[in-house]
C-alpha cells in the first residue's frame, strides 16, 4: 500500500518541499512531486529534486562497504571495514601523530544535519587540524571576511527581497542555481516581485544569463573586475557625494579605512577595466544610495575571482555605510529557531583559530584549510604529513581545479576512504568505500541555512524509508569510525555522541543518543518550537520575520559588539588592485574562461542520476563575433586549453555571451568514472584546464580562483573524432 509522505529537498539552498510516494510494505519509493502546500516553495521545485526517488532506487548506487583488491573492489562487511580502517589509522597515529589523518568534506555535507555535526567532530576527536572543505571552492572569501568583520563565519546579512527597492546581484544566476549563502525557493518570483512593486533589479554578469533574460537590467562586466565596480560605487557615494558617516561609525570600527581605500577609484578610472561606462556606474551608485531599502549581493562569479575577499569587504562596507544592514528592505541578519551565534560562541565555532598547514602556512577559514593546499599536505617530506585521508560527500579529484595533482598526491597515502552514495572519480583511488544513506533515508533539519533565510521558517523531516541494502547513516559511520580509530574521550559534540553511546550500550534496553536527540534539545533551548511540534508539521512552521534593528548593538558577536571594517589582511591586499588593473581589462585577441551552471546538473554528481536526461554534456559558449574570428561555427568541436591541459568540447554560439569570454559548465567529463551512466555521457572536465594549486588562490582567504583564466580556443578539424553523444553511447548500468 502506498502512502504519500512529505519531506524537503536537500540538493541546493532552496530546500523545496517535496512529496514522496512510498510503498510501506516493500519500502519502494515511487513518484517524487513538488509539495504544493509547502508554505515557502508552494509547489516550486526542479528536475534534480524530482529525481530523488530514482536516485534512491538506483542500482548503480554504492550499496555495501567495499575494499580495494588489486585493481578492483570487493564487497566486505561493515565490521571488517571499520576494524581494518581503525587498525590502520591507530597505527599511523601512533607512529606519525594526529596530523597524519585528514578529512575532506564536500558540498552535500552542508545539506545534512547529521553530517555537519559528526564529520568535523570526527576529525577533531582525532586531534587533527586537517579538515578541508568544499567551501574553499565556493565561499571562503565570504566566510573569512565575516569572521573578521562580525566575529563569526556564519554572519551573512541576507537581502530583504520582499521589501527591497533596489537589488544588485553580482555573479549569480538564481534562475538556475537558486543562489548561494542565502536561502529561498524560487528566487525568480521574488526578484520579479521587486520590479512589480516598482523597485529595481540589476544583474551584473559577463553573460546575459537565464536570470538576466527574465528580470531586471543586465549589466555586462569584464570577468574578475567587480571589485573595481564596487570601489567606484564607494568612491561616488563616500568621496564625490560625501555621505554622513556618523551612523556607520557608531556601529563599526574602521569606517575611515574602508572609505580611504576608494579614494583613487573614480568611475572614469574603472570604466576601462570593467567595461562599464562611468556614467552608468555613477547612476547605479546614486540609485543604490537613494533607494528606500537597497541590497548589494554577490555570489560565486565574484567569489571565484582573484579578489573575492576585497570584493565582499567592499560589498558589506557599502551596505553598512549606506545604512542598509539591519534595516527593512536592505539586509537582515536572521536568528533561526535557536540562537546559532550564541551556541557558536559557547562551542567555539566559526571564529579564528591558530591552526596552520604544514606547508605554505595556510590558515583555516571556518575551521577548514583550503582544498588547494591538500595535495601539498599529502605529498611532502615532513614525517607529519597526511597519510590517511577520508573523503565524505565530495569528489575533489573532479570538482577542484587540476584534480590530477590531487590524484597524483594520493599515491603517497597509506589509506584513502570514501564515504559517499555513489562511486566517483575520487573514490576510484580509495582503499575503502563506505555507503551512506541518501536524503530520503535520513531524518534532517537544514542547520547550515538557519541564518541565511530570507523568510524564516523551520522544518524537520523524518526519514521517508528505511536505508536500502547496507547504506548507513553518516552519523553512525563517523561515530563508529571515531571509536575504531581510537579517538580520545571528551572532545566536542561529534565525539560526545559515540562516547555516550558506548556507555549507554552497557545499560539494558536499546538506548542510543542520536543527532535527533541533540536537535530536540537545541529546539527546546531556542524556545520557538519543539521537535515534537515540528514532527506534527511535515512542511514546517513559519518563524517570526527577520527583524530590522535586531542585530547592531544587540547580537554582533565581536568582542565589543561593534563591526570591524579595518581588516589588516584585506587592506594589505589592496595594492594588487593597482597591479592587476592593466592586465584584467577587455583585450582583443584573448578569451577568458568563466563557468556556467545547468538546471539538470549539480556539480559533479547528478550525472549518475537515471532520472535526468542530459544528452548533450557540456559545451563552450562563445559570442558569434569571437567565433567568427576563430573560424568556429555552432556545433563545431573545439579545443579549450591552458598551459596545464586542454579538453575537447562542442562550441555553442550566443550573443548572450560577452565578447572575449567563453563559458564552460563544470562537473562534466566522466569518461573514466566508475558509474557507467555518467561515463556514457559526452562532455569534458573543465577543471583539467583550470590551473590549480596554492598559487591559484585568492591570497587572503585561500579561495580557489576558477573564473577568468585566459584560455586558447581553437576548432578541431572535421576528420578528427568527436565525443560520443548519449544516443551512440552505452546507456545506464
Ligand atoms: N570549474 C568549476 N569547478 C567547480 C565549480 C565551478 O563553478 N567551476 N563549483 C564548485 C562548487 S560551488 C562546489 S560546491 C564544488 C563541489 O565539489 P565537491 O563538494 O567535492 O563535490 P561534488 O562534485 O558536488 O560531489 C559530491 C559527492 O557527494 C555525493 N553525495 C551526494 N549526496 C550525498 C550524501 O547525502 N551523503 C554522502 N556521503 N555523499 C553524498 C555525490 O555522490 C558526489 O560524489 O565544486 C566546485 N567546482
Ligand atoms: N542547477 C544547479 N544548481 C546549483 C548548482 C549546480 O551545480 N547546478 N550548484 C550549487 C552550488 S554548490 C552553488 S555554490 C551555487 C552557486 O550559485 P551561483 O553563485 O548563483 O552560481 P552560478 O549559477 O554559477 O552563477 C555564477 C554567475 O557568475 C557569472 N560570472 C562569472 N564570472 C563573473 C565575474 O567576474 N563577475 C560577475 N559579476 N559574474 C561572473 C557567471 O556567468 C554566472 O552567471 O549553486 C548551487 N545550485
Ligand atoms: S531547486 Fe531543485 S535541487 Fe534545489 S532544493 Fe529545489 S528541488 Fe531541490
Ligand atoms: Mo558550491
Amino acid at each position: 500500500m502506498s502512502t504519500i509522505k512529505r519531506t524537503y529537498c536537500r540538493i541546493c539552498e532552496a530546500h523545496c518541499g517535496l512529496t514522496v510516494e512510498v510503498d510501506e510494505l516493500t519500502q519502494r519509493v515511487g513518484a517524487v512531486r513538488p509539495d504544493r502546500d509547502h508554505p515557502l516553495s508552494k509547489g516550486y521545485c526542479c528536475v534534480k529534486g524530482l529525481g530523488a526517488g530514482a536516485m534512491h532506487e538506483d542500482e548503480a548506487r554504492l550499496n555495501y562497504p567495499m575494499k580495494r583488491v588489486g585493481s578492483g573492489f570487493e564487497r566486505i562487511g561493515w565490521d571488517q571495514a571499520l576494524q581494518e580502517i581503525g587498525a590502520k589509522v591507530r597505527k599511523l597515529r601512533a607512529e606519525f601523530g594526529p596530523r597524519s589523518v585528514g578529512l575532506y568534506t564536500g558540498n552535500p555535507t552542508y545539506f545534512s544535519f547529521q553530517n555537519i555535526l559528526m564529520s568535523a567532530g570526527f576529525i577533531e576527536a582525532l586531534h587533527s587540524p586537517n579538515l578541508f572543505a568544499s567551501h574553499s571552492v565556493d565561499n571562503n572569501n565570504k566566510l573569512h571576511v565575516s569572521t573578521a568583520m562580525y566575529g563569526r563565519s556564519m554572519v551573512h546579512p541576507v537581502p530583504d527581497l520582499d521589501h527591497t527597492r533596489f537589488f544588485m546581484c553580482m555573479g549569480s544566476n538564481p534562475v538556475v542555481s537558486q543562489m548561494s549563502m542565502v536561502q529561498l525557493p524560487n528566487a525568480l518570483e521574488r526578484l520579479k516581485a521587486i520590479e512589480a512593486r516598482g523597485g529595481r533589479v540589476v544583474i551584473v554578469d559577463p553573460r546575459r544569463t537565464e536570470t538576466a533574460q527574465r528580470v531586471g537590467q543586465h549589466i555586462s562586466i569584464q570577468p574578475q573586475t567587480d571589485v573595481y565596480l564596487l570601489m567606484a560605487m564607494l568612491h561616488v557615494i563616500a568621496h564625490e557625494d560625501g555621505i554622513d558617516l556618523a551612523p556607520a561609525k557608531a556601529i563599526a570600527h574602521g569606517v575611515d579605512e574602508l572609505v580611504a581605500s576608494a579614494s583613487a577609484w573614480t568611475p572614469e578610472r574603472v570604466a576601462p577595466v570593467t567595461g562599464i561606462a562611468a556614467s552608468t556606474i555613477r547612476e547605479l551608485a546614486h540609485a543604490y544610495r537613494d533607494a528606500d531599502g537597497a541590497a548589494l549581493y554577490m555570489s560565486t562569479g565574484v567569489n571565484m575571482g582573484p579578489f573575492g575577499s576585497i570584493a565582499y569587504w567592499l560589498l558589506q562596507g557599502l551596505n553598512l555605510i549606506t545604512g542598509n544592514i539591519d534595516r527593512r528592505g536592505g539586509l537582515l541578519v536572521p536568528r533561526g529557531p535557536f540562537d546559532t551565534l550564541r551556541l557558536a560562541g559557547w562551542i567555539g565555532l566559526g571564529g579564528f583559530n591558530e591552526h596552520r598547514t604544514l606547508r605554505g602556512d595556510w590558515h583555516q577559514v571556518a575551521g577548514c584549510f583550503p582544498v588547494a593546499a591538500l595535495p601539498g599536505e599529502i605529498d611532502n617530506d615532513d614525517p607529519r604529513r597526511i597519510r590517511a585521508l577520508f573523503v565524505s560527500a565530495g569528489n575533489p579529484v573532479h570538482s577542484m581545479p587540476n584534480g590530477a595533482a590531487l590524484a597524483k598526491a594520493f599515491e603517497k597515502l597509506s589509506l584513502l576512504v570514501s564515504i559517499d552514495i555513489y562511486r566517483n572519480e575520487t573514490s576510484a583511488y580509495a582503499d575503502y568505500l563506505l555507503p551512506a544513506t541518501d536524503m530520503l533515508e535520513r531524518s534532517d533539519y537544514p542547520a547550515s541555512h538557519a541564518m541565511l533565510q530570507v523568510t524564516p521558517h523551520v522544518q524537520y523531516t523524518p526519514a521517508m524509508v528505511e536505508p536500502k541494502y547496507e547504506r548507513r547513516y553518516e552519523w553512525r559511520i563517523f561515530s563508529d569510525l571515531a571509536v575504531a580509530c581510537g579517538a580520545k574521550p571528551w572532545g566536542k559534540i561529534g565525539n560526545l555522541l559515540p562516547r555516550i553511546n558506548r556507555l549507554l550500550a552497557r545499560l539494558p534496553g536499546d538506548l542510543e543518543l542520536t543527532p535527533d536527540h541533540l536537535l530536540a534539545l537545541l529546539m527546546r533551548w531556542g524556545g520557538e518550537v519543539t521537535l515534537e511540534e515540528l514532527k506534527r508539521e511535515p512542511a514546517g512552521l513559519m518563524l517570526p520575520p527577520n527583524e530590522p534593528g535586531s542585530f547592531f548593538g544587540k547580537r554582533v558577536p565581536t568582542k565589543d559588539g561593534k563591526v570591524q571594517l579595518a581588516l589588516p589582511d584585506v587592506i594589505a591586499d589592496l595594492p594588487r588592485l593597482d597591479a592587476e588593473e592593466e592586465r584584467l581589462g577587455p583585450r582583443s585577441g584573448r578569451l577568458v574562461l568563466i563557468g556556467q551552471r545547468d538546471r539538470r546538473s549539480h556539480n559533479s554528481w547528478m550525472h549518475n542520476s537515471p532520472h535526468i536526461r542530459q544528452p548533450e554534456g557540456n559545451h563552450a559558449l562563445i559570442h558569434p563575433d569571437d567565433a567568427r574570428a576563430l573560424s568556429i561555427t555552432d556545433g563545431d568541436e573545439v579545443e579549450v586549453g591552458s598551459d596545464q591541459a586542454s579538453v575537447r568540447l562542442r562550441a555553442r554560439l550566443s550573443d548572450e555571451m560577452r565578447r572575449g569570454v567563453v563559458a564552460v559548465p563544470h562537473g562534466w567529463g566522466h569518461q573514466n568514472a566508475p558509474v557507467k551512466r555518467a561515463a556514457s555521457l559526452p562532455g569534458a572536465n573543465i577543471n583539467d584546464v583550470i590551473p590549480g594549486g596554492p598559487s591559484q588562490v585568492e591570497p587572503v582567504s585561500g579561495m580557489a580562483i576558477m573564473m577568468g583564466h585566459e584560455v586558447r580556443v581553437s576548432r578541431i578539424e572535421a576528420h578528427q573524432a568527436v565525443a560520443p553523444t548519449l544516443d551512440s553511447a552505452p546507456r545506464g548500468n
